[in-house]
């Protein structure tokens, strides 16, 4: 009989870590610790593994932000995606042949400029290339022809790509398995109990976990399991909705993006195109299609390749991004809960993120020390007038 990729347990009455969300950020987060020595982990999904953002993302990887704390940590995250199929044995299918964002107007090409300097000044790979250039490496894209907005230059970035986020999950979750950490689907957190300041218990649907230690690593529900503990967090959620073609011989080897049409779209090794949208404009938990999102897709999409007019769209779904004002996570413990962590507010950006929140998050709880890179996302920049603004490179999502 082939072996389980993680086991069942029954769940315990208490554990030295629960994790709230069986997502890329959770399961990370277990795996690392596991590999700090920490063993009575729990791992709560309230679902199955991978059901929310991390089953729902395009699975889009890069660095290429904007501001130096948010290029930093991105980096620390696909240096980690690099080694991931090694470090956790398993077959992520990262593919880096590179992501291109695209301007159409001379703000556009000012703005990708600046971050080119600032991602090169990080030691992250990225430059600013122009028609020729972007014809040269993408040569199906409607470059020189008649379009609405025409491609003025774009910010190329050859170590981004896309990976099989299924492939991610999957991966992490048997690696936190096989470190100790217990792995519980279908039990939802109902409430969190505090005593003078200090996480005590989580309430399940299968019974009540004695813990001194929580992490929130929700998507798209963590506000609502922040204030369980009594802490307020400044996050909107929105759904995004995205879709996938049918299989077409690959022409596509880049990541493509476009902040101005709102799109961006990949080619799977499967050779099916995948594309996404901005979120929807209005806060919602629904997690249904929408025609319109399918109409403003197809139309921004043949903005950049006309001939793609008659191929077909299988599958489109959406999923939940809690976006915060200045489009960064909030990661790390917080200072009126003890024992209550979080790793949350990962808007549309949160996938290419799951290594380096989970890795450095990991450190954190185990050695009670703020890593460097983490220090920038702490929730108290809100009060403290530091935040981290990376709307400009949040992809489309504004
Ligand atoms: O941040 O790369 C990104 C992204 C892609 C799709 C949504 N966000």
């Amino acid at each position: 009989m082939s072996e389980r990729m993680w086991r069942q347990h029954e769940l315990q009455d208490s554990y030295d870590v629960v994790i709230i969300g069986g997502g890329v950020h959770g399961l990370a987060t277990a795996y690392y610790l596991t590999q700090l020595g920490v063993r009575r982990i729990a791992v709560l999904e309230a679902k199955y593994v991978g059901f929310g953002g991390s089953g729902r993302n395009t699975a889009i990887v890069r660095s290429n932000y904007r501001t130096p704390e948010g290029i930093a940590f991105y980096n620390h995250s696909v240096g980690l995606y690099e080694q991931l199929a090694e470090t956790l044995d398993f077959n992520v299918m990262f593919s880096q042949h590179g992501h291109l964002t695209l301007a159409h107007n001379e703000r556009g090409v000012a703005g990708l400029t600046e971050r080119a300097l600032t991602n090169r000044l990080q030691g992250v790979n990225s430059r600013v290339i122009f028609p020729n250039e972007i014809q040269e490496i993408v040569p199906d894209l409607n470059v020189f022809g008649h379009c609405r907005f025409p491609i003025m230059a774009a910010l190329y970035h050859p170590p981004g790509g896309i990976i099989r986020h299924d492939a991610v999950v999957w991966a992490y979750a048997r690696g936190a398995d096989r470190g100790g950490a217990h792995i519980h689907q279908q039990t939802e957190v109902q409430a969190i109990e505090v005593h003078e300041g200090q996480v005590q218990a989580v309430v399940t649907n299968r019974g009540r976990i004695k813990t001194g230690t929580v992490v929130n690593a929700t998507a798209g529900y963590a506000s609502l399991v922040s204030q369980m503990a009594g802490v307020g967090l400044p996050i909107e959620t929105h759904p995004l909705q995205a879709c996938v073609t049918e299989s077409l011989k690959p022409f596509l080897n880049s990541v493509i993006v476009s902040s101005t049409l709102h799109v961006y779209v990949s080619q799977t090794d499967r050779g099916e195109l995948v594309l996404g949208a901005e979120v929807d404009d209005y806060a919602s938990y629904s997690l249904k299609g929408t025609l319109h999102f399918l109409e403003g897709a197809a139309l921004h999409l043949l903005e950049l390749f006309p001939f793609l007019a008659s191929v077909k769209v299988l599958r489109q779904w959406a999923g939940l991004c809690d976006m915060t004002p200045d489009y960064s996570p909030i990661i790390g413990d917080t200072p009126d809960v003890k024992g209550f962590f979080m790793t949350v507010g990962w808007g549309t950006y949160g996938f290419k993120a799951g290594p380096a929140s989970g890795h450095l998050l990991a450190e954190h709880i185990a050695t009670g020390k703020t890593p460097d890179k983490l220090r920038p996302f702490s929730i108290t920049r809100f009060y403290e007038d530091c935040l981290v603004g990376e709307k400009a490179a949040a992809s489309v999502s504004h």
